[in-house]
């Protein structure tokens, strides 16, 4: 008999266009359940990738980063935090609206912190199209660390290439757990994470950090796990607030730049010359001059 069919988790903003794409992708092969205990839809449904693969398709809620401010939010984190849950995912497609990249890199980020195997989506590439906004898709795909494609959920562009993209990326071997994270950890995060690490096996240090985070609400943990976690918390030194704004202003220092780099001005001639107008005009030193001539 097959295996289980590989899960696989549509992740984005609110409003990035996932239900858009799962509609695309799915087709009338839909179903709608519930997230257990909570009155929260959840939307799965077939996907068949090229070389027969069956896989299931779930379309989680929107959110913003693993710091959540709803009840929609908080069902995207306890999927995520505790590996081999029964949404936990075997792939990721994170959609993003292209037209707001930098906003909606945050997520993406911190996705990259679980070691699941995650495909970029660069979502509303008919209005990219129409403000003549690109980007370098290589620079983007190599510097982020995921392949990357760009598509339209309204009008179906891409969906044969990320379904080809998403296939290869479940025949990949698995590359192992993943043991660092996309920001420098800070000395207190340091602190924390081994003390964790033998009673939560399995999971990578950005997940012991998210449990330290979430311990409060996190429904999964016994309360044995809890007192664990909250030993380690006082041990370290954790502070959740100051620590979500440590990670958050490290994830976009680290992010920005490649977008801005990857981002071809529109008409190269004309964009480098203004740009180098403006560095003349904003420089300590020429700008007044070039102002007067
Ligand atoms: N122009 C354009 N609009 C899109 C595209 N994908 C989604 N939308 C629109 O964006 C809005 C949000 O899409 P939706 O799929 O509901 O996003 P979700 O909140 O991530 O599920 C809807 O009005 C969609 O019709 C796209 O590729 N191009
Ligand atoms: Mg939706």
């Amino acid at each position: 008999m097959p295996e289980q069919e590989p899960k696989i988790a549509l992740i984005g903003n609110p409003n990035s266009g996932k239900t858009s794409i799962f509609n695309q992708l799915t087709g009338l092969q839909q179903k709608v359940g519930n997230f257990p205990g909570v009155t929260v839809d959840k939307k799965t449904g077939t996907l068949e990738l090229p070389g027969g693969i069956r896989a299931e398709l779930i379309d989680l809620p929107g959110a913003y980063s693993f710091y959540p401010t709803s009840k929609d939010e908080k069902l995207v984190v306890q999927s995520l935090v505790q590996p081999g849950n029964d949404n936990y995912p075997d792939a990721i497609v994170y959609i993003a609206d292209v037209t707001k990249l930098e906003k909606h890199l945050l997520l993406f980020s911190q996705l990259k912190d679980l070691g699941i195997p995650v495909l970029l989506a660069l979502n509303m590439a008919d209005v990219a199209e129409q403000e003549g906004l690109q980007y370098d898709l290589d620079k983007l795909s190599q510097k982020l660390g995921a392949p990357t494609l760009l598509l339209s959920g309204r009008s179906g562009e891409g969906m044969t290439q990320l379904k080809t993209m998403l296939a290869a990326l479940l025949a990949q071997p698995a590359s192992g757990p993943v043991d660092s994270t996309q920001y420098r950890l800070s000395p207190e995060e340091a602190k924390l994470i081994p003390q964790l690490q033998d009673k939560f096996p399995g999971y990578t240090p950005y997940q012991l950090v998210l449990l330290a985070h979430h311990v409060k609400w996190l429904p999964f943990l016994s309360p044995l796990q809890k007192e664990q976690i909250e030993e380690a918390i006082s041990n370290s030194g954790f502070q959740d607030l100051q620590l979500q704004v440590y990670e958050t202003m490290q994830r976009y220092d680290q992010f920005t730049p490649i977008v801005q780099q990857a981002r071809d001005k529109d008409g190269d001639q004309s964009a480098s010359f203004t740009d180098r107008l403006d560095d003349l005009l904003t420089n300590r030193f020429f700008g007044p001059v070039v102002f007067l001539a």
